[in-house]
């Protein structure tokens, strides 16, 4: 990929699709799981037994005072049973723990950080997108839907300093609600893509705004979510993660003021400061919007 010429725009090349999957639960779970699986055979690690032993013990025990309190049935227990069978069946545990889970985890995890607020990463992010600098279209497709979004700003130190040849790496959903590669016939790196800061520390991305999203629910978190009369809708989301060589890499989402679900996210991870008020563009069609990352040292 090249870099733009000033005043240009590097529009992301796009490959053809690669993958042959129905666009159910079980054909995204599918992916979502083969994915994870292959980030966690390269995670490795060691075990530390009494920490396992500490965090099994606790969850059992919160699970065993849960069964008390409810007075659980055999039949509900039954029931449980099939349901987190049917879980691994749809390939779904990384859509369930994204969902109901990891909001806590990156609370915990990002508790300490003074600059940009993270939220959770979700089950669709794909590492290895294509990459350009300072200004670029993401990959899309000739007729792709939505309203066009500019979404520019600038990557800093807590102090402010500019931190250039950042990294925005970007990935949504398309109009429709759909992923890319966790879905059928939809190129393989659409509405994905790496920006590079410019010296000065600033980015530009086009692309399209996304819709409000429901989770895939024709699989078992659907059953969980008609089951408990909850509803499996998304507000409309940017995902990002944000890093430069000696900072802490972030990893967060961007919503818009006024959307639907803002107040009411099934995954719960909606933060205020992560809201974005886009106004009608100042040249072209859509809309636009800034806004900045300052990354914590590493
Ligand atoms: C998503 O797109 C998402 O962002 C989360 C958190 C869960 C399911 C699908
Ligand atoms: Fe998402």
């Amino acid at each position: 990929m090249s870099t733009p010429t000033p005043g240009s725009t590097d529009v992301l090349t796009v490959s053809s699709p690669e993958q042959e999957q129905a666009a159910t639960a079980a054909g995204s779970g599918r992916s979502a799981t083969e994915r994870f699986q292959e980030k966690a055979r390269a995670a490795g690690g060691e075990v530390d037994h009494e920490r396992v032993s500490a965090i099994a013990t606790d969850a059992l025990h919160a699970l065993h005072d849960v069964i008390r309190r409810h007075q659980v049935t055999y039949a509900e227990y039954d029931a449980l049973k099939a349901w987190m069978i049917q879980v691994g069946a749809d390939g779904e545990w990384p859509l369930f723990l994204d969902v109901w889970v990891e909001h806590v985890v990156e609370e915990v995890a990002n508790a300490d950080r003074k600059g940009a607020i993270g939220t959770i990463e979700g089950p669709y992010y794909v590492p290895g997108a294509p990459e350009a600098t300072a200004e670029a279209t993401l990959p899309m497709r000739d007729d792709e839907q939505g309203v066009p979004l500019l979404f520019q700003g600038t990557v800093t130190d807590l102090e402010g300093r500019p931190l250039a040849d950042a990294k925005v790496d970007m990935w949504h959903a398309d109009d429709a609600g759909y992923y890319s590669q966790f879905a059928p016939e939809i190129p393989e790196w659409n509405l994905r893509g790496i920006v590079r800061t410019a010296p000065d520390g600033t980015f530009k991305i086009h692309t399209m705004k996304p819709a409000p999203y429901t989770i895939p629910h024709d699989g078992a978190c659907g059953a969980l979510i008609r089951a408990a009369g909850w509803h499996p809708w998304r507000p409309a989301h940017l995902h990002l993660k944000v890093s430069a060589e000696g900072s802490a890499p972030i990893t967060t989402q961007l919503y818009f003021e006024g959307g639907d679900y803002v107040e009411d996210d099934v995954a719960q991870a909606v933060k205020a400061a992560l809201v974005l008020r886009p106004v009608a563009a100042t040249s072209g069609t859509g809309e636009e919007v800034t806004y900045d990352f300052a990354l914590d040292p590493a």
